[in-house]
């Protein structure tokens, strides 16, 4: 019994012995990775390897920066140059219901109330979207058709057996929408007999039909056609 407690203590001791050379033994202070980081050059290397990615990384950001800038005002100058469309020879007259106000339209363009007009003399046909993007070149948009009376201006400078393209599209099923967001009025709408008819057919031209006189008739976007700009009259 007593040799089993002396077998315990000096195990105890033992054990305590070994860690104690552990820790104190040379060779393993020298296995400390702490060691290397205090040496002065190391940490000069690993400050300017940080510098330089640091660097690197600002250089990155400056020039996507710029990159990005360069490419927005671009898109912004182009913006304000189309918004900015200046037409070089206008047509003015002193507006009676508003003194010292001049109401123009560019030279070739026809004055109906407060709009101008473009009426095509030549057959110049393309699709709805490129009429459209025509007329928004030169600042205008396809003709919307707010009247009777302004209808019958318009159709009196047109020509029989030609037809135009109107700023009048389809934007679901039967779902009638103006060019410029005028809302679409069933009251002020010219529909030739039987008009629309075609689902299929999403654009709007306007036509003479003969012995009946002038309409208008859903066709297909992609059919190639003239057509009407109108833009506002612009006051001096
Ligand atoms: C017919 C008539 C119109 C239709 C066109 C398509 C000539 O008119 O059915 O409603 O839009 O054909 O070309
Ligand atoms: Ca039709």
């Amino acid at each position: 019994m007593a040799s089993e407690i002396t077998y315990a203590e000096v195990k105890f001791k033992n054990e305590s012995n070994s860690l104690r050379t552990y820790s104190e033994s040379p060779a393993a202070s020298r296995e400390k990775p702490i060691h290397h980081l205090s040496k002065p050059g190391t940490l000069m290397l690993l400050f300017i390897s940080l510098m330089i990615l640091l660097l690197l990384l600002a250089i990155t950001f400056l020039v996507a920066f710029i990159t990005y800038f360069q490419k927005y005002s671009q898109v912004l100058e182009e913006k304000i140059a189309k918004k900015n469309i200046i037409p070089s020879e206008l047509n003015c007259v002193k507006d009676v219901s508003m003194m010292e106000v001049w109401s123009c339209c560019p030279k070739d363009w026809k004055p109906f109330g407060s709009y101008c007009y473009l009426i095509p003399t030549d057959t110049s046909s393309a699709s709805w979207n490129m009429s459209e993007e025509k007329c928004s070149d030169k600042g205008a948009h396809l003709v919307v058709i707010h009247s009777k009376e302004e209808q019958d201006f318009i159709t009196g400078t047109l020509r029989r057996n030609a037809a135009y393209f109107i700023g009048l599209w389809d934007t679901g099923h039967g779902q009638w929408r103006w060019v410029d967001q005028t809302p679409y009025n069933e009251s002020a709408t010219f529909w030739h007999q039987n008009e629309p008819n075609n689902d299929d057919e999403k654009c709007v031209m306007i036509n003479y039909r003969y012995n009946i006189g002038w309409g208008w008739n859903d066709i297909r976007c992609s059919d190639k056609q003239n057509s009407i700009c109108q833009m506002k009259k612009i006051h001096l």
